[in-house]
């Protein structure tokens, strides 16, 4: 008789426990049920990392623009100097939450579409490449979208497991609002369910309209315990963040500023020059590649504004910790971390007091978006007027 109480509590603990796994079996299921109205697949095959999310911003608002899902792509990591020598596919949800995308639009990670969709929804035999002709006239036999053709493109959809069977053209439609119901006539969701495209339905640099999507891009737990780890483990608040882009793909790329062949708006430079060309501010040099007496110039000035205590420099290359560290002697802590992982300087440029950006890098600019939503002040390397000061001035 005594064992009846002990075998009852055993029992409701089971059935708990069972009750559990298939409420989670359930909502994993929901989480990923099929949308009627449709998908958008892209590949994020331009640039790296900054690249890639001025492009996914775009993408988020084109597929919301449609009213079909999203299907989050991984990031691709270019490991090329370092093992595994290769392109690496990192998932979002790696850096960053799924969810807060799903306040703006629905989403769903690529990973998930191909393992719980794709099977009985874009099965093998059906699966559609969609691009524009002119993209078409680059394949061999001029009718194909040239989805898997060189890197990163073949590599990406093998990483995914797509072959593709067919192609569907189009022209005359661009990826701008004024398309919408040209998009949505040409493709209805009924006899075009999954949208597949060779790269982002979206321009670079991301619209200004698109910038406050930035606010749904909400850092992973791994990356903010990492970041947080290193700031409290290496700097003392304030602390003034730079990103010094002064590599040498940077040096030559800043060289066609010399050329005269970019004029105002050149990569991520309307952050800073301002998005209208016929009131864009000069784009100088020391704005793509500061010398060493501007970084100092700069990080001077913003340490004495901020009182800052330490100054963290992220870098593609060089840190000039050494000589940055001579203009404070040891009052100022200088350190510099080169993390193996790009998205830890991110986040801890992210957090800064104070934040010294290169107007021209998307990698700046995601440090630089993620600020102003959080008001968080920036400034950028050659160009210190604050922003309120500057448009006054245009007036
Ligand atoms: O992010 P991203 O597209 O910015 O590419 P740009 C630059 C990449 O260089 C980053 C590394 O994704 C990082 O992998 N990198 C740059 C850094 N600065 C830092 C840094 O401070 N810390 C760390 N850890 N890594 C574009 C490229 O770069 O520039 C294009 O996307 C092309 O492929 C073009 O190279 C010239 O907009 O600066």
């Amino acid at each position: 008789m005594a064992a009846r109480p002990k075998h009852l509590k055993l029992f409701i603990v089971t059935y708990l426990h069972i009750s559990l796994i298939f409420l989670n079996v359930f909502m994993d299921a929901t989480d990923v049920t099929w949308d009627e109205n449709g998908y958008i697949l892209y590949c994020p095959c331009m640039g790296r990392f900054g690249n890639q999310v001025d492009h996914f911003l775009g993408s988020l608002a084109f597929a919301k623009m449609l009213n079909r899902t999203l299907a989050v792509p991984p990031w691709i990591v270019y490991r090329h100097h370092s093992p595994p020598f290769t392109n690496v596919h990192v998932p979002y949800s790696e850096y960053f939450q799924l969810e807060p995308l799903k306040q703006y639009h629905r989403v769903v990670s690529l990973e998930d579409f191909m393992e719980h969709l794709a099977p009985k929804h874009w099965p093998h035999g059906q699966r559609i490449a969609y691009c524009f002709e002119s993209a078409a006239h680059r394949s061999q036999d001029k009718k194909s979208c040239p989805m898997k053709d060189g890197n990163p493109f073949g590599p990406f959809w093998d990483h995914i497991g797509v072959d593709f069977d067919r192609s569907v053209l189009f022209g005359g439609l661009s990826f701008s609002s004024y398309y919408q119901p040209h998009w949505i006539k040409r493709f209805p969701p009924k006899e075009h369910p999954v949208l597949a495209l060779p790269g982002a339905p979206a321009q670079f640099p991301v619209l200004e309209e698109h910038i406050g999507l930035q606010q749904f891009v909400v850092w992973s737990d791994k990356i903010v315990q990492e970041g947080e780890g290193h700031i409290r483990n290496l700097l003392n608040r304030p602390y003034v963040g730079i990103h010094l882009r002064i590599g040498s793909d940077w040096q030559n790329a800043c060289k066609l500023l010399n050329a005269g062949d970019t004029g105002p708006h050149f990569m991520a430079s309307p952050q800073c020059v301002g998005y209208d060309r016929q009131t864009a501010l000069p784009l100088t040099m020391n704005m793509c590649l500061p010398d060493l007496t501007e970084i100092r110039r700069a990080v001077k000035l913003w340490v004495k504004n901020t009182g800052a205590q330490s100054v963290y420099i992220a870098t593609d290359s060089e840190s000039h910790t050494t000589e940055i560290q001579k203009l404070f002697k040891s009052k100022v802590k200088v350190v510099s971390l080169q993390p193996d992982t790009a998205q830890v300087d991110l986040y801890i440029l992210g957090q800064a007091d104070h934040f010294i950006g290169n107007c021209v890098s998307s990698f700046s600019a995601f440090v630089k978006r993620e600020r102003n939503i959080h008001g968080r002040p920036s400034s950028f390397f050659g160009l210190d007027y604050p922003e309120k000061k500057k448009r006054n001035e245009e007036l």
